[in-house]
């Protein structure tokens, strides 16, 4: 299992729409490990293939934050099915966007189908932090960033944040 580089924005890359999977072979449970073992390493709890640069449909994720009792979960070709009217508020994170948070609402519940590591169809109905993570994953998958969600003016001073400290740490 490798660590791969994680994009930051700005990037076009981030932003590009991933496509389905046709079929899970061994080249997406490669990909599907080396994302786990990258989220691990970043000390997140999502990943979406597109931020270490595969514009493919996959999602991994681990929401028990504890090194004894992992539970990573795979998501292939992944599509809400039924999202609740009502809304929770998480302050959310990125690993594309290092170090900002934001308060963000999103539907409080969701019902989501996917393909497992094996390619087998699953059905998860997700509450919480869960609901939230899946979400937020599947934006990624569209090309949208929680940044998004945010004011104009919000979203632009972040923007200049990490681009000023993307220009700093460009080394000649
Ligand atoms: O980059 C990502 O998509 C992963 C992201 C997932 C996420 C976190 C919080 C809310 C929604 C989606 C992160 O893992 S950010 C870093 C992190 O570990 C974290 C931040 C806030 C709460 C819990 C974890
Ligand atoms: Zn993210």
């Amino acid at each position: 299992m490798t660590v791969k580089p994680i994009l930051t924005e700005p990037n076009k890359i981030l932003r590009q729409i991933s496509k389905p999977v046709e079929h899970v072979s061994k080249e997406e449970q490669i990909l599907m490990d080396d994302m786990l073992e990258t989220m691990y390493a970043a000390n997140g709890i999502g990943l979406a293939a597109i931020q270490i640069g595969v514009p493919k449909r996959i999602i991994v994720m681990d929401l028990s934050r504890n090194e004894e009792t992992k539970e990573p979960r795979y998501f292939v070709n992944p599509v809400i099915q039924n999202k609740n009217s009502e809304k929770a508020t998480y302050e959310e994170g990125c690993l594309s966007v290092p170090n900002q948070f934001a308060e963000i609402d999103r539907p409080s519940t969701c019902v989501v189908e996917y393909l497992d590591y094996y390619g087998k169809k699953q059905i998860l109905n997700a509450k919480g932090l869960l609901a939230t993570c899946i979400q937020h994953e599947m934006d990624h998958l569209e090309g949208i960033l929680f940044i998004d969600y945010l004011s104009k003016l919000k979203k632009t001073i972040i923007l200049k944040k990490l681009s000023k400290k993307k220009s700093n740490q460009i080394v000649i």
